[in-house]
């Protein structure tokens, strides 16, 4: 069986997210969608309600586990889940100056191989800061995040 892992934030995920994580999984046997911590970012949502969100979104996917690994590198992760490749979002320049180097340090630490998929053009403006920011400032995002996204981030925000 091949397997892959799609890691991130996830906080909280977006339609960016989905189009990376559905195309990954017609790509895959199986896609492990891994909620992991970012030390740069505060979270918004509890690990619990990424998940619950995740799932919401992406469980429809026949071939998709979800779960997280809060304390955890994510190289690890893929060694013990058996996950040949990470899978990754593309949308620019910025992205790719911030994924190679974690690209290599990954590959050095269990010799996981990353791919990336070049973002769907039409959500490539979409991250999750950018989201919570402009939902913040009364903005609207519909069509950007799923549904439930972006109920859960109109009440928190
Ligand atoms: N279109 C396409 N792809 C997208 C989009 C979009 N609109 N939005 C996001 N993505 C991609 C991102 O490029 C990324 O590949 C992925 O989706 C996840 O994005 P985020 O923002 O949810 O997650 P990040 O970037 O904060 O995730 C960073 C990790 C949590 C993966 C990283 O910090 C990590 O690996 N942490 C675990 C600890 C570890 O192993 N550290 C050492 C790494 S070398």
């Amino acid at each position: 069986m091949r397997r892959c892992v799609c890691p991130g934030s996830y906080d909280p995920v977006t339609n960016g997210h989905v189009d990376v994580i559905t195309r990954a999984s017609g790509l895959f046997d199986e896609v492990v969608v891994a909620i992991l911590h970012n030390p740069v970012k505060q979270g918004t949502f509890t690990i619990e309600e990424r998940l619950d969100l995740v799932r919401q979104s992406v469980g429809h996917l026949p071939n998709i586990r979800i779960g997280a690994w809060a304390d955890r590198l994510v190289a690890d992760v893929c060694r013990d889940v058996g996950a040949v490749a990470m899978v990754k979002g593309l949308r620019g320049g910025t992205d790719f100056a911030y994924e190679l180097p974690m690209a290599h340090m990954n590959h050095h630490l269990t010799g996981v191989e990353t791919l990336f998929l070049a973002s769907d053009p039409t959500l490539q403006h979409v991250s999750s800061s950018l989201i919570k920011e402009v939902v913040r400032y009364g903005g609207d995002v519909a069509g950007l995040v799923p549904d439930v996204v972006l109920a859960a981030l109109r009440a928190r925000l």
